[in-house]
């Protein structure tokens, strides 16, 4: 395996990257390889980035590698192992002078970054490059980018970690035990509010959560509003959106990926569908994914749904679907 990782952060300036970035080279994500960095930002905040390559040059990290920034995506992406896309033009912004409300109109936008984005690493990236979509919508951007990319061997995800950790929290609490014996905790869908976060195979002391959690109307009243809506209460409270849980949650996706996945558990995020649990080919779902030894990340297919999961998965596979009829005219 090689001693190097060249790492590609898009949204470099951004509130998720400032959390992020130091802690790629801080020697625990990547282990003792040396970290390569190039940062990545549009041309009106790219100037920014110095000051936040000379924090990391003021900061002390071993591990880190050469720092490099820019506003030319494609320039970054040559050869990179990992591509972190985390730039994206959110919710509530004025844009070519209209204000940017609707999911409709992200998926506008955003789409057509990332078809750029995604012929860049379909072309310069590495053959087994790691592409982790952030930015929202992220599901569709991500389809939008591996479907640009048009390469097999990179395996391209769209995060839903920071909703499986949600989750988590929300049923270490309910059950009194600590989040680390919380495994198996699926996401099945979009990174939306239509997300179904899997209570009934999820393990907790190594028990089903369906024989722990015998209490459906806690589930469908609380555990499900409470983790879907999660996000929207973080902004209600602090002004801004989840940042340091969010880059946190990425750098437990990298952690996952890197680390072959211990027997019965599983990590969340969502790849392109090839039939698996019934979802139209081609999505990118939020399914159960598992890490073998030689680093191939596979979904785990053995899991099983109730009715009652089935009906709430459905829900977000149709607006995972509505998504992708609204951005067709940018897929190949
Ligand atoms: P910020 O607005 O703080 O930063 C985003 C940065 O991206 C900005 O500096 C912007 O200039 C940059 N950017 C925009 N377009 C770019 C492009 N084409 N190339 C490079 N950079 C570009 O947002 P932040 O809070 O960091 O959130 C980033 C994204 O993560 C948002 O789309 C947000 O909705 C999404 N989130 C996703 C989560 C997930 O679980 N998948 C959770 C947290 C977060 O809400």
């Amino acid at each position: 395996m090689s001693s190097r990782v060249k790492v590609v952060v898009t949204g470099a300036a951004g509130q998720i990257a400032y959390s992020l970035i130091p802690r790629l080279v801080d020697g625990k994500t990547f282990g003792n390889k040396i970290v390569d960095l190039y940062l990545v930002e549009i041309p009106q905040v790219v100037s920014k980035l110095e000051g936040l390559v000379m924090e990391l040059e003021d900061s002390y990290f071993p591990q880190m590698g050469e720092v490099k920034y820019t506003d030319d995506f494609e320039e970054a992406s040559h050869n990179a192992d990992w591509f972190l896309l985390v730039g994206s033009i959110p919710r509530g912004i004025v844009y070519e002078g209209k204000k940017i409300e609707e999911r409709s109109d992200l998926l506008k936008i955003n789409g057509g970054i990332f078809v750029s984005q995604g012929e860049a690493i379909g072309k310069y990236g590495k053959e087994n490059a790691k592409i982790l979509v952030v930015g929202n919508p992220a599901n569709t951007n991500a389809l939008i980018g591996k479907n640009a990319a048009g390469k097999d061997s990179q395996l391209w995800m769209a995060m839903t970690m920071l909703d499986s950790s949600r989750a988590k929290s929300v049923i270490s609490k309910k059950t009194g035990s600590n989040i680390s014996d919380i495994k198996n905790m699926i996401i099945w869908g979009n990174h939306s509010p239509t997300m179904y976060p899997d209570v009934e195979n999820v393990l907790i002391c190594d028990k089903a959560g369906s024989e722990v959690i015998n209490d459906m109307d806690w589930v469908e009243n609380t555990f499900l509003p409470t983790v879907q809506q999660r996000g929207k209460a973080v902004i209600d409270s602090r002004g801004a959106s989840s940042a340091t849980s969010a880059a946190k949650a990425a750098l437990d996706t990298i952690i996952a990926c890197e680390n072959p996945t211990e027997d019965g558990n599983s990590f969340s995020a969502a790849v392109v569908s090839d039939g698996a649990y019934g979802v139209p080919e081609g999505l990118i779902c939020g399914y159960p994914l598992f890490t073998l030894a030689d680093g191939t990340v596979e979904i785990k297919r053995d899991q099983s749904l109730s009715e009652f999961a089935k009906q709430k998965f459905q829900i977000s596979i149709d607006e995972l679907e509505s998504e992708r009829e609204a951005v067709k005219h940018l897929l190949k």
